[in-house]
């Protein structure tokens, strides 16, 4: 190209910028790109071919713009071209080919060309350089620009709505495309800004992206421009074009764009403005009634109520018949009030500041909750609206009304949320702000913690407590977080009730139609302080001089309709005053409350659980052989074969190990859990474990979901078919996260009494990140709200040589909060001792060592006769520790929960011999077992396991004390002083010593010292404290007890060697199989120098005598051993495995329906694959069909590692997955 024609280009440019556009001059100005064009191409310039086609004209005036404000914002080489200086091009050689090789060809839109043109190729598809004639060119670009500037509305609109009530934050209008003032501006518009058009009215084709146009398929620019102003920058913002699903968004523009879809009735309207009476009406009335206290009114965000409603009147209509809500102190009375329709009059008597007839402690009043069942007069249905209690810890609630959500779906059969649906009500500064928001959103989607769609509404103030946005979040908008799983989130100024009550319809009917979060902003302000006794102008005074000259939105709404004659000045007033008065007798009738009741207030009855029901009644935990035989069997055995279920072999492996336990009558750790777990589905208790990676095990013990090597997505949990009539299992590795999670659970454990849920932490420690929950929900949830839940938290804790965060799960936490006293000793002669002490204490901490009295433990949470939290601290390394197993007899009938394991032992047998009495707890038994043998002190030294550790076991305790008069106390913990047990027995074990009149011992401690961190992260450092801990409790090992074990790992270490020489094959192998999990590893911790009974790390087949994985003698209770009757080897009842298929109680390992075991009729009312008479009559999928033996799971697909991967927009489809 020569420089001659470079320039005449520039020219062209140029006048095409001037607005010569549609004149002679400006077709010359096309001929001329052509005949560029053509002359390039003639001197092989390659990329010219593109370079000067009608796409590209609109590039170089795009790049002409630019160059025009700024010659530095495009390449140097543009600027040349454009600056047209002849100095410059004079000395300037040809531009190379490869300049134009910057420029890429815009995509052209082949229907627009088709439409025009009517240009084809030769196979019949849309040519890519269409011959259309020079004077379309301007109508192409033109509609190009349309269709750009609709997107921008879609997706930028937001920005320039109007949103903000004080006029502070907000668009102000620009000259827009067209030339008029519109509020979209630079920021919407980007590059189109500037564009410029020939003609307002000029008549356009819609592109079918947008439905402005209704069923015109034509409008005029100033149509567009109007009504996409009207839609997307009026007085709602609607974020949605970041969702990646077309239907979505397709639905939304629909909703939004359609003509008329956002118009109102007159009747619709009167009710908005009745139902904001009563919004401002409440808060005025509270303000002057009790002008200084506390309420956290609404002021500035009334419509916050109308809203509400019309999201339960839609639900209700939609067929929902329980809502949840969760929400911290702003507007909360209100939510009482006029959602829930508690009588105003309850809720005024807690301004009067009655004495409660009823334990416990109680709550402010603006964190109560509310249980609620009404009837909606608007639909005529019967709904149930709960409120749940929250904390002052914002946003905490939000997984906790999450899980009991979730929990109630499950109790229901609503396998789509179309029966329960949750709402969660944010402040604006805590819903940015708040970890927890973030960690609860990403449950949301999740197939076992769905709850099918949360309606989130953000009252949004603009302020937090005296913070303004611009210091309170990075992000532009509070709610950016719900991006993060894809909601579409609706903006929407507070003072237009009708913007706002139309996007409480839309949020609705999305979640109905798609089973997703969705979220609703109200942008309003706030009238007053952050409290009513705050004073905002410290802070915010210049938002506070436009607040006082504001007219609440119910003036200014009344105002308007009283213009639009929708109601007259007469009827607005009556409204008013009709409110009022219902409020001065509600007045009236409050004051003739003379105390309140903390149960009035309770968000999760369990209707017909206490009634009738003896509270101190411990029901016996034992359960029968068969049963045992039954979990063991199905627990052991791998899918039958006609599933074809390809296992892991290394998972084969450790069936058969498990089979040969079941053989040999002994339980390890993950066997014994197995027997709680399926003796409670048995007993149609409903079991729920989550967690980190708990259907495997953090440590590979568990097994539960047994996984298709060669299909994704397809798993066999055999606790879920062990009994055709069983309960339903739930084992589900959660997200990573704690405090949501453990919230979660908190509140599926909220909603009924017949359920054992249960969250595990991968390592203790990890309840730290969770401690909020800990605090304000489990510790103290029942005192505040008189509310109970009998969540179990599974915290491995233990001194394993993990390093200090994962050695400990902080038990010296939990025992500091635990309210029993340690100064008084309880009634122990009391007949209800046992129960009375777990029914008075806040929650129970254990630190379990065998796996008998983890069953019992576990069983004992559904088998009280009221609902505790459990706490236990049982470590990682009992997992495989060959001394923490239990004989089957210590699961039967005749045993029991164990609180205190005494010495069985020589020194408990001969007592009056013991010269020291060492208390302990958890893992460090087997330590001092070990090492009190190794120093030869079985006789002196007594070791007593205090399993249960709150609420303290005085009464056997006592029985310790006086059993050893003479010996020395102890108490011996891993952990260091200020850890562990210590600070919480010590007074305990002063009280029932100071009880003893004779008595003048007392206890000392035995362990580590003071220390700021909980573990040495230094495995030597860990060893020699271990040895200095031992050291203390027993002395030095004498050389002759040094010289006596040095023999025995000689002699054990031959005998081994030989072993492995005779009988190669019975070896575990040394690596794992291909591909797959390894061999149980050896305990952790400090480990044994010698094992002190031969413990082999396989037992040995079906031999009769006590086979290696049966327990040390010592760990035998005598006592239940008297009473049972159960053998201890399998030889003993001649009942090999084949034998109990035969005899039927076994389960056969098919789909055809097993002989049904006999059930407890006390535990027959619910979990049982719940009924649901409301319900349409579609089977629970809660409970998964009993024919579907193995599974296959509904979770999402991720690329290609899926072989049955769907079409994502075709699931999106079908928002009922099957689930559970
Ligand atoms: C976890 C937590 N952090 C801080 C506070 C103290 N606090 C109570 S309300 C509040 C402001 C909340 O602002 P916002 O979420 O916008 O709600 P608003 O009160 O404005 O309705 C603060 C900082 C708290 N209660 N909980």
């Amino acid at each position: 190209m020569n420089q001659c024609r470079l320039r005449s280009l520039v020219r062209v440019r140029r006048s095409l910028a001037l607005g010569l556009r549609g004149t002679d001059h400006h077709i010359l100005a096309r001929q001329a790109l052509r005949t560029i064009q053509t002359t390039a191409q003639g001197r092989g310039v390659h990329d010219l071919d593109s370079f000067a086609n009608g796409c590209s004209a609109a590039y170089i005036e795009g790049l002409y713009n630019k160059w025009k404000r700024n010659p530095k914002s495009v390449d140097e080489s543009w600027n040349e071209l454009f600056s047209g200086d002849d100095r410059t091009t004079a000395k300037r050689r040809p531009l190379p080919a490869s300049h134009f090789r910057k420029y890429r060809r815009p995509p052209v839109e082949r229907t627009a060309i088709k439409a025009r043109s009517g240009a084809r190729t030769a196979s019949g598809g849309a040519s890519a350089a269409p011959a259309a004639p020079p004077s379309d060119w301007k109508n192409i670009d033109d509609h190009h620009v349309i269709q750009a500037i609709i997107r921008a509305y879609q997706s930028r609109g937001h920005l320039a709505a109007d949103l903000d009530p004080l006029g502070i934050v907000g668009p102000k209008k620009h000259k827009s495309v067209d030339g008029t003032q519109r509020h979209a501006a630079r920021e919407v518009l980007r590059q189109h800004y500037s564009y410029i058009f020939n003609d307002l009215n000029t008549m356009f084709k819609l592109p079918s992206s947008t439905m402005i146009g209704g069923d015109q398929e034509f409008l005029t620019l100033k149509e567009i421009l109007d009504r996409l102003e009207r839609i997307y920058c009026g007085h709602i913002g609607v974020e949605y074009m970041q969702i990646t699903s077309l239907t979505k968004t397709n639905w939304i523009r629909d909703r939004f764009e359609k003509p008329g879809g956002l118009d109102l009735t007159k009747e619709e309207k009167k009710l908005i403005l009745e139902r904001l009476t009563r919004s401002t009406g409440f808060e005025n009335f509270l303000a002057k009634k009790f002008s200084s206290e506390k309420r956290f009114g609404l002021e500035g965000c009334d419509i916050m109520i109308p809203c509400i409603k019309e999201v339960v009147d839609r639900a209700t209509k939609q067929g929902v018949e329980s809502i949840l809500i969760g929400m911290a102190h702003r507007g909360r009375l209100n939510v009482l009030a006029n959602i829930c329709r508690k009588p105003i009059s309850d809720i005024l008597s807690q301004f009067h500041g009655l004495k409660a007839t009823d334990s416990g402690s109680g709550d402010v009043k603006y964190h109560l909750g509310v249980f609620q069942e009404r009837l909606n007069r608007q639909t005529n249905r019967m709904v149930r609206i709960t409120v749940v209690a929250n904390p002052s810890h914002l946003e905490h609630v939000n997984p906790v009304l999450l899980g009991k959500a979730r929990a109630e779906m499950f109790q229901r059969g609503d396998t789509c949320g179309s029966k329960v649906m949750p709402i969660i009500i944010h402040g604006d500064a805590s819903f940015s702000g708040q970890g927890v928001v973030y960690e609860s959103m990403h449950l949301s989607d999740l197939p076992s913690y769905t709850t099918y769609g949360t309606i989130h509404i953000v009252s949004n103030n603009q302020v937090g407590f005296t913070t303004d946005p611009r210091f309170s979040r990075s992000s532009r908008y509070c709610t950016d977080v719900a991006k993060v799983v894809n909601a579409p989130i609706l903006h929407v100024n507070a003072d237009d009730p009708e913007a706002c009550i139309q996007c409480a319809r839309i949020v609705t009917d999305y979640r109905t139609r798609f089973r997703k979060d969705v979220v609703i902003d109200i942008v309003g302000y706030r009238r007053n302080g952050h409290n009513e006794a705050d004073e905002p102008m410290f802070t915010q005074p210049l938002m506070y001089q436009r607040i006082r000259k504001l007219k609440p939105c119910l003036q200014l709404y009344a105002e308007k309709l009283i213009k639009e004659g929708v109601v007259t000045d007469g009827e607005f007033k009556a409204m008013v005053s009709n409110y009022e008065k219902i409020c001065e007798d509600a007045w009236t009738k409050s004051k003739a409350v003379k105390s309140i009741k903390y149960s009035s207030w309770i968000d999760s009855p369990w209707p017909g659980f206490f009634e009738g029901r003896d509270r101190l009644k411990l029901c016996p935990t034992g359960v029968s052989t068969d049963t045992l035989k039954t979990i063991g069997e199905m627990f052991s055995t791998p899918p039958p074969s006609e599933h074809k279920f390809e296992a892991h072999k290394g998972i084969l492996r450790i069936l058969a190990q498990r089979t040969q336990m079941v053989q040999d009558k002994v339980a390890d750790w993950s066997l014994g859990e197995a027997f709680a777990f399926g003796s409670l589905l048995k007993e149609g208790i409903h079991v729920r474990l989550s967690g980190q990676d708990v259907e495997r095990g953090t440590f590979s013990h568990r097994h539960h979901v047994l996984y298709h090597q060669t299909e994704d997505k397809v798993v066999y949990n055999s606790l879920d078919h062990l009994y055709p009539d069983q309960a339903h299992y739930s084992v589900c590795n959660s997200s990573l996260s704690e405090c949501a999670v453990l919230g979660f659970e908190h509140g599926y454990s909220m909603a009924s009494p017949h359920a054992l849920v249960i969250w595990e932490g991968q390592f203790g420690d990890f309840c730290n990140t969770a401690q909020c929950i800990i605090d304000t929900f489990i510790a103290s949830g029942e005192t505040k709200w008189v509310r109970q839940s009998g969540v179990v938290m599974l915290l491995p804790h233990s001194m394993e040589g993990m390093g200090p965060e994962h050695s400990s799960g902080r038990m010296e936490r939990f025992l500091q909060m635990s309210d029993d006293d340690p100064d008084v000793y309880p009634d122990t002669c009391d007949a209800d001792f046992v129960a009375r002490q777990l029914m008075s204490v806040n929650w129970i901490v254990t630190n379990l060592s065998t796996p008998a009295n983890l069953f019992h433990c576990l069983r004992r949470q559904v088998n009280m006769g009221f609902r505790k939290p459990l706490i236990n601290f049982s470590p990682k390394s009992l997992l495989r520790h060959p001394l923490a197993r239990s004989p089957f007899k210590d699961f039967n009938e005749c045993s029991s929960f164990q609180r205190l394991i005494p010495d069985k032992g020589p020194a408990g047998k001969k007592p009056e011999g013991v010269k020291k009495l060492v208390f302990c707890s958890g893992k460090v038994y087997y330590d001092l077992f070990k090492e009190r043998d190794d120093h030869q002190q079985v006789e002196t030294v007594a070791l007593v396991r205090v399993e249960q550790l709150c609420p303290f076991p005085y009464d056997l305790i006592s029985q310790q004390l006086e059993l050893y008069p003479k010996a020395e106390l102890l108490w011996a913990q891993e952990e260091h002083k200020n850890n562990g047990g210590w600070f919480y027995v010590q007074p305990r074990f002063d009280t029932a010593l100071l009880k003893n009149e004779k008595e003048s011992r007392c206890i000392s401690y035995r362990g580590r010292p003071p220390s700021s961190s909980p573990a040495t992260g230094n495995k030597v450092q860990h060893y020699s404290e271990y040895k200095a801990l031992i050291k203390s409790v027993f002395g030095e090992l004498t050389p002759e007890n040094k010289k006596r074990l040095e023999e025995q790992i000689k002699k054990q270490q031959a005998k081994a060697k030989a072993d492995a020489q005779s009988k190669p094959s019975t070896k575990p192998p040394s690596t794992p199989p291909k591909g797959g999990s390894s061999p149980p590893p050896a305990p952790t911790g400090p480990q044994p120098r010698k094992p002190l009974i031969s413990m082999p790390s396989r037992p040995p087949r079906g031999g009769k005598q006590r086979s290696g994985s049966a327990p040390a003698p010592d760990l035998v209770d005598e006592a239940s051993a008297a009473r049972n009757t159960e053998p201890n080897s399998p030889a003993h009842d001649g009942a090999s495995p084949s034998a109990w298929k035969r005899s039927g109680s076994a389960p056969a390992p098919s789909l055809a329906p097993r002989a049904s075991a006999s059930r407890s009729p006390s535990r027959a009312q619910t979990y049982r694959n719940p009924p649901s008479p409301a319900h349409d009559g579609a089977a629970p999928s809660t409970r998964q069909d009993s024919s579907e033996f193995i599974k296959r799971r509904p979770a999402k697909d991720f690329g290609s590692r899926s072989r049955t991967q769907k079409n994502p927009e075709e699931s999106e489809l079908d928002p009922t997955r099957p689930e559970h």
